[in-house]
């Protein structure tokens, strides 16, 4: 069963996605279930691509209409967290031969919210630049948001790189993004994988969690 919204999205409806979604917000509906329906509406206009009754100008609409859907969401997902940013830092890219950057912005701003210090390199970014940043900002998380197969490897040579300079150890590496499985988590060698944002977060708050009980209890 899909909803009325999703339905619209996939039908690139864009009045109608938009006024709907203006309305259940209006209505103090819960942004992350209207959001989990746009996302949803994305990965179905995927498969129509995939079984080419959709071509790239379909995707490229998809794209556009799916960037409005989030500013109308966001102001609706709550205040960043004041305390300092003090929960962790963050490096988050989308490697080298790969421009899909939605679901990246979405992660960075709820991380954000959550109190993260976000360092989002951007979309088709260069292996060794990731690797001088790690080493420049030394981060607990570096995040790789991956949609296209040919990420792998690329992917793969950064963490391999990290190991290489002995730095491998000293942060969490997350892979996300719609294609992404424990396979590619084994594969590229990274700690955790996930298809969904709010996992991802709560993988990076247990993680800080952890930490901070080893070092109360004088392990660090
Ligand atoms: C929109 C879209 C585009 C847009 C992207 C616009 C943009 N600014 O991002 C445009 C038109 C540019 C595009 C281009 C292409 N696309 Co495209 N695209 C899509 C589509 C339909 C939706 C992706 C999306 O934004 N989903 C919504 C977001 C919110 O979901 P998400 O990214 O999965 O993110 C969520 C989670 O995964 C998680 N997450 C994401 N990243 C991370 C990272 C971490 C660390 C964590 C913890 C969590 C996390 O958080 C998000 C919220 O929960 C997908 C279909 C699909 N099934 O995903 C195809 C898809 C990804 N595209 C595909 C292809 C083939 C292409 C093109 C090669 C097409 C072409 N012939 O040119 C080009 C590639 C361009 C390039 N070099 O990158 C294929 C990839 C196939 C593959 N296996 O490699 C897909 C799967 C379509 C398909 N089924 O064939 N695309």
């Amino acid at each position: 069963m899909i909803s009325n919204l999703t339905k619209n999205l996939i039908e690139l409806e864009r009045d109608k996605v938009l006024s709907e979604i203006k309305e259940r917000l209006n209505q103090s509906e819960d942004p992350m279930k209207i959001f989990e329906e746009s996302k949803q509406g994305m990965e179905l206009i995927g498969e129509r691509y995939q079984r080419k009754e959709y071509f790239l100008a379909e995707l490229m609409l998809s794209g556009e209409l799916f960037k409005e859907i989030m500013e109308l969401i966001e102001p609706y997902l709550g205040e960043e967290k004041t305390e300092g940013n003090n929960k962790g830092k963050i490096i988050l890219a989308t490697i080298q031969g790969d421009i899909h950057d939605l679901g990246k912005n979405i992660l960075a701003s709820l991380l954000k919210l959550e109190g993260f210090e976000v360092y989002d390199l951007g979309v088709d970014v260069n292996p060794d630049f990731v690797v001088e940043k790690v080493k420049e900002i030394q981060p607990d998380f570096l995040g790789f948001s991956s949609l296209l197969t040919i990420t792998f490897d690329p992917m793969k040579e950064v963490i391999d790189k990290l190991e290489k300079e002995g730095i491998r150890d000293k942060l969490k590496i997350m892979v996300g993004g719609g294609i992404t499985t424990p396979l590619v988590k084994d594969y590229i060698g990274a700690d955790f994988q996930t298809i969904d944002a709010m996992e991802g977060i709560q993988y990076c708050l247990e993680t800080i969690k952890a930490r901070v009980k080893i070092g109360a209890q004088g392990g660090i």
